[in-house]
């Protein structure tokens, strides 16, 4: 137990957190069902160089059904259990949308009383801490272990597995075999963490395991110097978390990074496979199923390859089977600039025996399309797993994978139809979709627990563990009292953000006013810039024609960018800036307000998602894969403003467009522009005054008294193609703008719409996720 409990007197928050966490690790987790996995049952695991899990705390004690007593026993001995549970720290181990995924398919793997686990690294530094200093984006390290380590954690020093990166590739010949033995490799160990996570009310405890890089003592040379090198070179693969979001560089320390993981992760399931006698090598299929959370961890094609040929002495094919009848790959994005390709040189240089795999994997694939004849293919360059001196990651998880699946219906399906079209000619059955989910356990019940208690009285408990039986709200729609009642609720969260607000910078917030949200990683294609040009245009409104607001609006954003995407630091800039000059502009006082709020991240979302009543979802058509954030929002009740892109599109099958404030071209009038190339932002320009006005803004001095100041982005806008097509969409994003705030005075309404929000959300569960994955994908039985 920890130093700082001997002291004498009432404990502090942080000291009662280490008290309760150390109840939940050492007295309850003996006593659950599967403290030993039982490997009878067929085994899932979710391979991701990211999970975002936030805090822990509260998720324990709910899935334990501790967490009401719990509050209460706190009260009574007059702690804050807010303020207790906040001092825990919040685990950044992924960026965004992809990392908190992954968490959320944990949580629901484990309340389905499913064997399905995590397999990630324990970077030292997770996701950049943000402040904003002069309105711009500033990164400080997030050293996330505490001095006693991270509480949940459980290491586990002897199951440490080491990895072979380098050396010399020798080829021989043996029992009528060829053999491939590396001469002299750089020889690193990984050590597994090991974090508990439980199931709701089922006893059942899965685990995230996450591995760290250390040099192995005894190779080091004496030599002080060459030590401290080598030392370096193998921790440095776990130090960091890349900070890119959607985006890929391909540094060699990332290659390092993945091959790290997978090969870790591959041995410790492997061992844990044969420690069951009677589990022959033919059974992986029937045993396990491996997911793969992007291409991140593709690399686990060739080195499960790589183990059932060379060690398993198995034939090509036979090996083959078994891998792609394991493994399989879900695809998150459509952004070329995402779509991991490594050069060749690296792979060759760092991992000679799995490039090799990679060409045979590749000549096979090659020679088997050539077979069929080449018809659907536009040529080998559309095909080839490796080309120009690139092996590209997507095509070799598509080939290397029984099933593959988008995040969405549309993403799926232009995934399918369009991107690797091809590829799903020749794999006919290959191809699937499965939307993404949440968690409602974290999302609902513990990030809101006023609404879920509401939620309880008025159709009991069934929801918690059938989320889709909150459709049975919709007995309430024309219920007056349930409709102010959820207004009520609305309006306590709102107080509780805007008094952590005050709290923690000082600023105030009129509580009244709509709360109109974005929070999601800064990127191009999310628009955070389209929603900044209707704020400058309102701010036009507040001078010219103050009347015409009718509802006072906050604006909140939160939002990383990565450090060296530069024009999305401007954008954060930007909307600093501008956020400060319309807060201390006597006009726009009562009508608008505008926060940034810094470093973003799942604790501060748990504040924000509960206050929201609008949505931002206006991402371009077809370049948000899914989005997750809608569907937090939505089973919040929140309204979303959203383009027809990713998951938003399902949201209205659900609720219907009644129900939601849709705008902007469609999809595939993204995707001709894109390929004629006939967008004109200059044209919408040229006819559109209040978007001279908004634009002229950005250089005429009036943000910063500077008129370069933004010229960039006004730049990007008129004059480099308007890629994300802000100018296309703006009018109609006004439009709909407008009507939010209409709609907004009439409370009744826009309550009820709120609740068949809430009623429909339930599809949106990550529970229902995961159990398409199961039926569909892994073959588990429920
Ligand atoms: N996404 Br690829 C990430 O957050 N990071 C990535 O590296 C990649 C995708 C997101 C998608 O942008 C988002 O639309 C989706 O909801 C999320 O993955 C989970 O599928």
């Amino acid at each position: 137990m920890s130093k700082k409990l001997l002291h004498a007197g009432p404990l502090q928050h942080d000291e009662v957190l280490v008290l309760l966490t150390s109840l939940i690790k050492d007295q309850l987790l003996p006593h659950t069902r599967d403290a030993k996995p039982d490997t009878s049952q067929k085994q899932v695991y979710y391979f991701s160089m990211e999970f975002l899990p936030g805090r822990f705390i509260e998720t324990n004690l709910l899935n334990l059904d501790l967490l009401e007593s719990c509050k209460e026993i706190l009260r009574a001995h007059h702690y804050n259990p807010d303020l207790i549970f906040q001092s825990e720290l919040d685990a950044a181990l992924g960026n965004g949308g992809l990392g908190r995924l992954a968490s959320c398919f944990l949580d629901s793997l484990a309340a389905l009383d499913f064997a399905g686990h995590g397999m990630g690294l324990r970077y030292q530094y997770g996701l950049f801490e943000q402040k904003i200093s002069n309105s711009k984006q500033v990164e400080l390290p997030d050293k996330w272990i505490g001095e006693d380590g991270y509480p949940w954690e459980e290491i586990y020093s002897e199951e440490a597995v080491t990895i072979q990166f380098g050396g010399r590739l020798v080829s021989g010949y043996k029992d009528n075999r060829l053999t491939f033995d590396v001469i002299g490799p750089e020889r690193i160990k990984a050590i597994p963490y090991q974090i508990p996570i439980l199931g709701y009310h089922n006893q059942r405890v899965n685990y995230l395991t996450v591995w760290q890089a250390e040099s192995i003592p005894g190779q080091q040379p004496v030599e002080f110097e060459a030590y401290a090198k080598v030392k370096r070179k193998a921790e440095e693969i776990t130090e960091f978390l890349y900070p890119d979001d959607s985006h890929y560089e391909g540094k060699v320390l990332r290659l390092r990074q993945q091959y790290f993981l997978v090969s870790a992760g591959l041995q410790r399931i492997l061992t844990s496979f044969f420690k069951s006698d009677d589990h022959q090598i033919f059974d992986l299929p029937d045993k396990l199923s491996i997911q793969i959370n992007d291409t991140h961890p593709a690399l686990i094609i060739p080195e499960l390859m790589r183990v059932l040929v060379d060690n398993y002495k198995l034939g090509w094919e036979e090996a083959w089977n078994l891998t792609t009848s394991v493994i399989s790959y879900t695809n998150h994005t459509l952004l070329d600039e995402a779509l991991e390709k490594w050069p060749v040189f690296l792979v060759k240089e760092q991992l000679p025996r799995i490039f090799l795999i990679i060409e045979e994997i590749n000549r096979r694939f090659c020679l088997e399309v050539e077979y069929k004849g080449l018809e659907d293919w536009e040529s080998f360059a559309d095909l080839s797993i490796i080309y120009q001196e690139n092996i590209h990651m997507a095509r070799l998880a598509v080939v290397g994978s029984h099933t593959v699946n988008g995040v969405a219906k549309l993403h799926s399906s232009i995934l399918k139809n369009q991107l690797m079209k091809s590829f799903s000619t020749h794999f006919p059955n290959r191809f699937t979709n499965k939307t993404n989910g949440i968690s409602h356990r974290q999302w609902l019940m513990n990030a809101n627990p006023l609404l879920a208690r509401f939620i309880s009285e008025l159709i009991g408990d069934q929801w918690k563990t059938d989320p889709q039986a909150l459709k049975d709200l919709l007995k309430f729609t024309n219920d007056p009292d349930v409709l102010l009642q959820l207004s009520a609720i609305k309006h306590a969260n709102k107080i509780r953000l805007v008094d952590k607000i005050k709290a923690e910078t000082g600023h105030d917030i009129f509580v009244e006013s709509l709360f109109d949200v974005q929070i999601k990683r800064l990127h191009g294609y999310k628009r955070q810039l389209l929603n900044l040009l209707h704020i400058l245009y309102l701010w036009d409104v507040c001078h010219e024609k103050p009347e015409a607001i009718k509802v006072p609006r906050t604006f909140i954003f939160g939002a990383k960018a990565a450090p060296g995407y530069l024009y999305a630091k401007r954008i954060i800039s930007l909307i600093s800036s501008v956020a400060e000059q319309i807060n201390q502009d006597p006009l726009a006082k009562g009508k608008l307000n505008v926060l940034f709020l810094p470093n973003y991240n799942v604790s501060q979302a748990e504040w924000i998602i509960p206050a929201a009543d609008i949505s931002e979802q206006i991402s371009t058509a077809s370049k948000e894969a899914s989005g997750t954030g809608n569907m937090k929002m939505m089973m919040n009740g929140a309204l979303t403003i959203g383009t027809m892109d990713g998951a938003n599109i399902e949201m209205t099958e659900l609720i219907t467009t009644e129900h939601f404030f849709e705008f902007g071209i469609r999809a595939e009038e993204v995707l001709a522009y894109e390929r004629n190339g006939q967008y004109s932002p200059r044209e919408i320009y040229n006819q559109d005054l209040r978007l001279q006005k908004v634009l002229q803004r950005l250089v005429d001095g009036s943000i910063t008294g500077d008129t370069v100041a933004f010229q960039d982005i006004y730049y990007s806008l008129l004059f480099k193609g308007d890629e994300y097509f802000l100018l296309k969409d703006f009018g109609s994003y006004v439009n709909v703008q407008n009507q939010v705030q209409n709609q907004f005075l009439d409370s009744q309404t826009w309550q009820k719409k709120c609740l068949i929000n809430i009623a429909h959300s339930g599809y949106f569960s990550s529970d229902r996720t995961i159990s398409e994955y199961a039926t569909d994908i892994w073959g588990l039985v429920p």
